[in-house]
C-alpha cells in the first residue's frame, strides 16, 4: 500500500516535471520578449520631412510636427502596389499628428499639397540592423601636399536596434584614421576626419568612409560611399624658388656695369680741365720772359751807348 503510495506520488511529481519542461518553451514562445513600441519624431521643416526615412516596428508610433507656415496632409502609399494606406488630416502650422503603425510594409508618402515632398517608411515584424554612410564631403578638392584637409562623413542607423559600430575614412585605398560612433534608430551623426597631406605623393585621390557591418545586418550595398576625388599637387615653393634665382641674375650682371662707369666719369672730367688752366700761366711766363729779353737788350744798348759817350 505503502508502495503505491510512493509510485503513485512519484508519477505526479514527474508528471508535473513534464509538465513545466512541456509549458515553459510554449509560454517564452507565445510572449516574446519585444521592446515596448518606441516613438519617433519627424518636423516638416524647410518643406521637407526630417527625418526622411524611416524603419519602425510594428506597433511603433510616428509624430509629425508641422513646422512650415503651409498645410501638409500627409498621404501614405504601398510600395508594393501604389495603393492607399492611410490619408492624415491636415496638419497646419505648428500641429502635430501621430500614426501607430499596425501593418508591416513598406510606405511612400507624400505632403498632398506639394507633392514633391516625400518620405520613407519601413514597418517591420522582426528587429532590423542596418547603418549606413549616407555622405563624405571634403572641405577642398584641389589643394598641395602639405596641406590640411577635413573631411566630414555622415553617418546613419537605418534599423530599429541602437548600434554602434566602426566608421573608417580612406583616401585611395590607404586608411586615414577609423572612429567609434554610437547611433540611436533612426539617427545620423557627422563625423570630421583631419588628412595631413605633407606625406603624400602627387595624385587624385577618392575620397570614401566605410561602416563597419553590424550583426544581423543584410543591406551592406549602403555601408560604403564615395562620391569625391581630391587632387594633391605638387608644393608650390620649389617652382618660384629656381625662377626668383633665374630672372635676378641678368639684373645684376648689368647693373654693377654702369656703377664703375659713373667713377671714371667725374675723374676724366677735372683731368682735362687743369689742362686749358694752365695755358694763361705758360702765356704770362712767355711775355714775362719776352719783356725780361727785350729789358736786357735795351738795358745792353743804354750802356753801350753810355760807354761811347764816355770814350768820346
Ligand atoms: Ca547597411
Amino acid at each position: 500500500m505503502t508502495k503505491a503510495r510512493l509510485a503513485n506520488q512519484l508519477s505526479f511529481t514527474t508528471f508535473l516535471i513534464l509538465s513545466l519542461i512541456l509549458i515553459t518553451p510554449n509560454t517564452l514562445l507565445t510572449s516574446p520578449a519585444k521592446a515596448s513600441p518606441a516613438t519617433y519624431n519627424v518636423a516638416i521643416s524647410s518643406l521637407t520631412f526630417q527625418t526622411q526615412n524611416l524603419t519602425v516596428l510594428k506597433g511603433d508610433t510616428v509624430i509629425w510636427t508641422n513646422k512650415d507656415p503651409v498645410t501638409h496632409t500627409l498621404w501614405f502609399v504601398r510600395v508594393e502596389d501604389q495603393s492607399t494606406y492611410a490619408l492624415s488630416p491636415p496638419i497646419q502650422f505648428g500641429e502635430s499628428w501621430s500614426h501607430t503603425f499596425n501593418e508591416a510594409t513598406t510606405l511612400h508618402y507624400y505632403s498632398f499639397e506639394r507633392l514633391w515632398i516625400t518620405g520613407f517608411i519601413r514597418v517591420s515584424l522582426f528587429p532590423i540592423h542596418d547603418v549606413a554612410i549616407t555622405d563624405v564631403a571634403p572641405s577642398r578638392m584641389m589643394i598641395t601636399a602639405g596641406d590640411s584637409v577635413s573631411i566630414n562623413v555622415t553617418a546613419a542607423n537605418e534599423g530599429t536596434s541602437a548600434e554602434t559600430f566602426n566608421v573608417t575614412a580612406y583616401y585611395g585605398n590607404t586608411i586615414l584614421e577609423t572612429g567609434i560612433i554610437s547611433l540611436d534608430p533612426n539617427s545620423q551623426k557627422r563625423l570630421t576626419f583631419f588628412w595631413d597631406t605633407a606625406d603624400v605623393a602627387q595624385g587624385t585621390y577618392d575620397i570614401k568612409a566605410e561602416a563597419s557591418v553590424v550583426e544581423g545586418e543584410t543591406d551592406t550595398a549602403d555601408n560604403s560611399f564615395i562620391d569625391s576625388q581630391v587632387t594633391v599637387a605638387l608644393t608650390p615653393t620649389p617652382t618660384p624658388t629656381p625662377s626668383p634665382t633665374l630672372s635676378p641674375s641678368p639684373s645684376p650682371t648689368p647693373s654693377p656695369t654702369p656703377t664703375p662707369s659713373p667713377t671714371p666719369t667725374p675723374s676724366p672730367t677735372p683731368k682735362p680741365m687743369p689742362t686749358p688752366d694752365y695755358t694763361p700761366y705758360l702765356i704770362a711766363i712767355v711775355v714775362i720772359a719776352v719783356v725780361t729779353a727785350v729789358s736786357l737788350i735795351v738795358w745792353k744798348k743804354k750802356t753801350e751807348i753810355k760807354k761811347r759817350q764816355s770814350q768820346k
